[in-house]
């Protein structure tokens, strides 16, 4: 008996990895919680893109930017059925406009390239949230320089709730058992500024990992159950996460899954998102690593070092509470089952290859694709190289993946907007759209390794009428 006790809180502590811990480690930074200005059921919210200064390694001050402070921005929240009216300022000294990755909105809300605007000027885009409660995240996306604006620290997390998910018991208390985790990189000069040499293959991939932007954080957790919002904010680096320990996970990019799934790791590509549930023993102390890509990707030796796909990392050191209750049984199910799939309207072929789709690189007057309906389209992705990763995201939107020839992705179950596209490999997207047609704004896809969207890896899809032509900028 004694013996069976031992080996389940074995299992828990994760005692059969060595313990690790960092020699420089800080408080885990929980970004504010912003939760806007309420008036009814509209929902308002004042965003300003700022230069600051930031301690993101021990003892050393970075000029950084960030929104409504120095580094990073806050996590907003906001709730299915709410009216959201944001003001964005730019107090920054260049152009810049800020997308709602995962977010279902007008075109004119969603923060394309085409939108851009100008030192000393305020954006002021509104929507309706209607869609599932979800990890989602905002960050720029002015057309070449999208890496560059999330390098310096223009992100942050947002949380969509609703009533179906806060029903369900999971840890929602926001900085003690629901928890942001935003991994981002970042590379330093001699003098401790953050080095912007980009480089002509890898792009602003850093060297040194970042969760909620400092080096060597660790979090004191006070509940036996943590819910971590994972986001891969980084602009080049793939994570493949592990804990030393089974987790759960409960939703991806865009919703709950129907049932937790039980996982020892899980690959986050550039843009991606998970919320994973972590049950601790008593007094455990674990480590959120990325422990390297499985197969490499599918890339060859040298490419995989290079994109970072065989780097190993600490990321995060979790201290469990010395006591106190178990952890009830997750539920069985957490969200309503994916409703039968109906036949795509349309089927599209998108081709990665290099830094181009479909041998075209983005051109703000071009529109590739047009949606002219509100139901579903089954979009084929394929990487047509063999040494270069890449990954899909669809704005406006969210897939299930359809099915994956040549290649494999960790975690394909539930609700996407991004996904990893393996080498040689071709993805079959079942996609749904908003649908706010508007024939004369386009909404984005492109790769989400930020260096190879800003290289032109990108293209528009304008949502109209049924019938109707597009006419970007309204003529
Ligand atoms: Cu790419």
């Amino acid at each position: 008996m004694k013996g069976a006790v031992l080996t389940a809180a074995a299992v828990l502590a994760g005692c059969a990895a060595p313990t690790r811990s960092f020699d420089q480690a800080r408080a885990l930074p929980i970004p504010p919680l912003d939760e806007g200005e309420l008036d009814g059921t509209t929902r308002r919210f004042e965003l300003t893109a700022q230069s600051g200064e930031y301690e993101i390694q021990p003892g050393t001050m970075t000029p950084t930017w960030g929104f409504n402070g120095a580094w990073l921005g806050p996590t907003l929240y906001m709730r299915r059925g709410e009216r959201i009216e944001m003001r964005v300022h730019n107090g920054v000294d260049e152009p810049t406009v800020v997308h709602w990755h995962g977010l279902h909105l007008p075109a004119a809300a969603d923060g394309g390239p085409a939108l851009t605007f100008d030192p000393g000027e305020t954006w002021e885009p509104a929507w309706d949230v209607d869609q599932p409660a979800a990890t989602c995240w905002y960050h720029p996306h002015p057309h070449e320089v999208s890496a560059l604006h999330a390098y310096r620290g223009l992100a942050g997390g947002i949380v969509i709730a609703d009533d179906e998910s806060d029903a369900l018991g999971l840890p929602q208390e926001y900085g003690v058992d629901d928890i942001p985790v935003i991994i981002t990189d970042a590379k330093f000069t001699a003098d401790g500024h953050l080095d912007e040499t980009i480089d002509p293959t890898y792009g602003l991939l850093g060297d040194t990992p970042l969760v909620n932007g400092i080096t060597q954080p660790r979090f004191e957790a006070t509940t036996r159950r943590l819910r971590l919002r994972l986001v891969n904010g980084a602009t080049m680096r793939f994570h493949n996460l592990s804990l030393g320990v089974p987790f759960h996970v409960i939703a991806t990019d865009q919703s709950l899954l129907s049932a937790p799934v039980e996982v020892d790791e899980i690959l986050l590509s550039p843009g991606e998102r998970a919320e994973i549930i972590v049950d601790l023993a008593p007094g455990a102390q674990l480590m959120l690593r990325s422990t390297g890509i499985p197969r490499r990707g599918g890339l060859p030796k040298e490419a995989a070092q290079g994109f970072g796909f065989e780097d190993t990392f600490d990321l995060l050191e979790i201290a469990a509470p010395a006591d106190g209750a178990d952890p009830a049984p997750l539920p069985e199910g957490l969200s309503a089952a994916v409703d039968t799939l109906d036949g795509p309207v349309a089927e599209r072929e998108l081709r990665l290859n290099g830094f181009q789709i479909n041998e075209q690189s983005m051109d703000m007057h071009r529109v590739d694709i047009v949606v002219d309906h509100a139901g579903r389209e089954l979009w084929h992705v394929t990487n047509e190289n063999d040494d270069w990763p890449h990954n899909f995201h669809i704005h406006n939107a969210r897939f299930q993946v359809a099915e994956v020839k040549d290649g494999a992705i960790a975690f394909a179950d539930g609700w996407h907007d991004t996904i990893s596209i393996p080498p040689l490999a071709t993805v079959s997207l079942l996609v749904e759209f908003g649908y706010y047609p508007d024939p004369t704004l386009a909404y984005m896809f492109h790769c989400h390794m930020l260096f190879h969207e800003d290289q032109g890896m990108m293209g528009q899809f304008v949502v109209v009428e049924p019938g109707q032509e597009p006419r970007l900028g309204g003529h």
